[in-house]
């Protein structure tokens, strides 16, 4: 694939084909019949029964009853976008893989994320892990990175998957709370397998609630294999590092986003491809030589457990730009099938018992999700160039094989599909040695579930801290049962007594001395937790910067929403000074209007209104922009709801500018009383404007903002 930048990368070409579109074209049956009337059925007089003769009728029912398939178990929520990877450097030091070591290709990818409990309409700002499964469609076979925005999961072994899912999900009995992980059963789960605390406090953490997807990394999570041509192995973790930054809203505002746009994040997504503001990851590997592999405090095939990159650096190879949205969401985002299990030579498994799960799971989800081994062969799935081999027939079967043999070994058609040879590429599975008891238990290496968690939390600034706290307290605040909420005080406690005693003050309960042995015993042997507790003595670092997001980039405003608040005679000579350098940095102004439609600038020009007050809220926007004009503020002034969207940007500790009577606006704000913070400016520069915007947030604000109402 020679290296090109745009949108015609050989994928999008592959799936060309497959496109209808009916733009002067009549409408017909499925079977290409021409008809007149899709409005009426076929009925025994004007006023008369129906006939079953109505083959049109019962065409177009049929197929509309039809038209659901089961949403995805886990992930059913989900938005897409095609690209292309590019890479770098070459590092055939440690992999064979095309995709690793031809430096001139570009890739095509379709890169798919996700929330993982709620259903397929649920809203997108639920707290929760995002999936960032990402297929690549490399030359020499489909490559499927299916990771999470987390580096680490909640369970040491596929086995406790359905149990883990079944208890986050809505209760059985009442279907109930939808997209939240926010209750009971989800607690009695947590609070008896201390496995989870690591992936759980990061959930209470922002990174739960992101900006946008693409202000949010990416992760293998599990340690994988990269392969050299020499059949050497080194262990690898993967991550993907957005450009953008790693950036969050607040809790308070994703509740209200919620309710506000519920597609929050994948308009944000959908909106900046077709702006033409492409996200970007680059893509970083942690190695580690297998010699090392016991060097560390940990297992590395643990997924609960992530190498600081204090430790071992993430090394930058290349970078994934989306550059394309769907044509049709059903055909591609809700069809893509991604499997763990989808992999090329160069790359190769560990054995962690949860990833080795889902070499089985994925494929066989396909099969009730999709209904037929075929899966493969939908266009958005089928890989670049075609595959051959003996599997035939099934539902839905796309292709029209040739010949007399579906069978190998073979004489009649000349012994095709022959084999591979490895010069040619074929694939190899990594010949690790295996010397062991078939045994149903947990390796002790896997026992430590505390140290990391521990590490995390001291890892985060003040800010991160104080939104980790209130969310463990908004969470087990939405349980009802003491002993649920107490049992997760204690284990809380054990990874941070401050934070337990930020939680148990939020709860209005006490730490436990102890967890309450009757629920241990009642469960077994896997809830000793002082078997999981951390040894005294541990290798960890103190803290690892870039567990915290206080550590990424600042750099940028492209993409941030900017809502201008204005009405008739508003200032275009305030708005010109803004708006200039704040699109130069790639911006996006909204105006912002007491109507639709038009408003008239004090030059009496027309401009056109992106929303009227009434249909948006002040959680939409990354900051708030005044401009003078006496009319248009004094208008202003006449609807609350301007004073409310100023109060809660403030809250909110977003960027604040206004200018000349601008001022008169915010004098009814509770913003007056603080004019002299950092982020708020009174007749001052657009440079000033916008370096705090670039900051995403003034978290100095926060003490301040927890104690103002809205
Ligand atoms: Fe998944 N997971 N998972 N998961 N997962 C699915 O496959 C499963 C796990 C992840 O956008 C399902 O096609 C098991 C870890 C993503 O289409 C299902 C286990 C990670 C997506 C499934 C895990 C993930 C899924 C549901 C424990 C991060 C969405 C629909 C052994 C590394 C992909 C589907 C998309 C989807 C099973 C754990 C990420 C049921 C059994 C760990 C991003 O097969």
């Amino acid at each position: 694939m020679a290296k090109k930048t745009n949108t015609e990368n050989q994928k999008i070409k592959d799936l060309k084909q497959f496109e209808k579109d009916a733009k002067n074209k009549v409408l017909t049956t499925n079977q290409n019949l021409k008809v007149n009337d899709t409005n009426n059925s076929l009925k025994s007089g004007e006023r008369g029964s129906t006939l079953l003769e109505d083959f049109l009728l019962r065409e177009k029912i049929t197929h509309f009853d039809h038209e659901r398939i089961p949403e995805r178990i886990v992930h059913a929520r989900g938005s897409a976008a095609h690209g292309y990877f590019e890479l770098y450097e070459s590092i055939d030091q440690y992999s064979k893989a095309g995709i690793f070591t031809d430096t001139q290709r570009i890739t095509p990818v379709f890169a798919r994320f996700s929330t993982v409990a709620g259903s397929k309409g649920s809203p997108d700002l639920a707290r929760d892990v995002r999936g960032f499964a990402v297929k690549f469609y490399t030359a020499e076979g489909t490559w499927d990175l299916v990771g999470n925005n987390m580096p680490i999961f909640f369970i040491q072994d596929a086995m406790k998957f359905p149990d883990l899912i079944h208890a986050v999900k809505p209760e059985p009995n009442k279907e109930i709370p939808q997209a939240a992980s926010a209750h009971d059963t989800f607690y009695d789960f947590v609070s008896h397998t201390t496995e989870t605390l690591h992936n759980h406090i990061r959930v209470m953490s922002d990174r739960a609630i992101p900006r946008s997807l693409r202000m949010m990394e990416g992760f293998g999570i599990h340690t994988f294999r990269l392969i050299n041509d020499q059949g050497e192995s080194h262990f690898v973790k993967f991550h993907w590092k957005p450009k953008l930054g790693v950036h969050s809203v607040t809790w308070e505002e994703a509740v209200k986003i919620n309710g506000a746009d519920s597609d929050f994040h994948r308009r944000d997504l959908w909106d900046a491809i077709e702006a033409g503001q492409y996200p970007e990851w680059e893509l970083g590997i942690q190695v580690v030589p297998e010699e090392d592999e016991h060097k560390f405090e940990f297992d590395l095939l643990d997924p609960t457990k992530l190498i600081p990159e204090a430790m071992v650096p993430v090394q930058i190879i290349g970078k994934m730009t989306l550059n394309k949205n769907p044509e049709n969401f059903f055909a591609e985002t809700e069809q893509v099938a991604f499997l763990p299990g989808h992999i090329v030579p160069g790359i190769d498994f560990t054995n962690d018992p949860l990833l080795q799960g889902r070499l089985f799971s994925y494929r066989d989800t396909q099969l009730s999700r999709l209904g037929s081994p075929n899966f493969h062969q939908i266009p958005i799935n089928r890989p670049v160039g075609e595959p051959h081999n003996n599997q035939r027939d099934g539902h839905m079967q796309m292709d029209i094989p040739k010949g007399q043999t579906a069978y190998f070994p073979n004489s009649l058609s000349g012994g095709c599909p022959h084999l591979a040879k490895m010069a040619e590429g074929a694939f190899t599975s990594y010949e690790e040695r295996i010397d062991a008891k078939k045994i149903r238990s947990r390796s002790e290496s896997f026992n430590d579930h505390f140290s990391q968690p521990a590490m995390f939390y001291r890892s985060l600034e003040k800010w991160e801290k104080q939104h980790v706290a209130d969310a463990y307290a908004f969470e087990l605040g939405k349980c009802n049962q003491e002993p649920i909420k107490e049992r997760m005080l204690w284990l809380i406690s054990q990874i941070n007594q401050d934070l337990a005693k930020k939680v148990a003050h939020g709860l209005g309960l006490d730490i436990p001395k102890n967890i309450s042995q009757p629920i241990n015993q009642a469960i077994g042997a896997d809830a000793d937790i002082k078997k999981q507790q951390p040894p005294k003595q541990k290798n960890y670092p103190e803290s690892d910067s870039t567990l915290s997001q206080a550590h990424t980039k600042f750099e940028s405003i492209a993409t941030r929403q900017i809502a201008v608040l204005v009405a008739d005679g508003f200032s275009i000579q305030d708005l010109k000074k803004m708006k200039g350098p704040l699109e130069k940095g790639g911006a996006i102004l909204k105006i912002i209007a007491p109507h639709g439609g038009h408003i008239l600038c004090d030059e009496g020009m027309k401009h056109r209104v992106d929303a009227a007050i009434m249909t948006t809220e002040s959680v939409l926007f990354d900051a708030l922009y005044i401009p003078g004009g006496k009319k248009s503020i004094k208008k202003l002034k006449e609807d609350p709801k301007y004073r409310v969207f100023i109060n809660e940007a403030f809250k909110h500790c977003k960027a604040i500018a206004v200018d000349h009577e601008g001022e008169d606006l915010l004098k009814e704000t509770f913003v007056w009383e603080y004019k002299d913070d950092q982020a708020v400016f009174i007749n001052d520069t657009p440079k000033a404007f916008i370096d705090a915007i670039a900051k995403h947030r003034y978290w100095e604000r926060m003490d301040l903002a927890a104690k103002l109402p809205v």
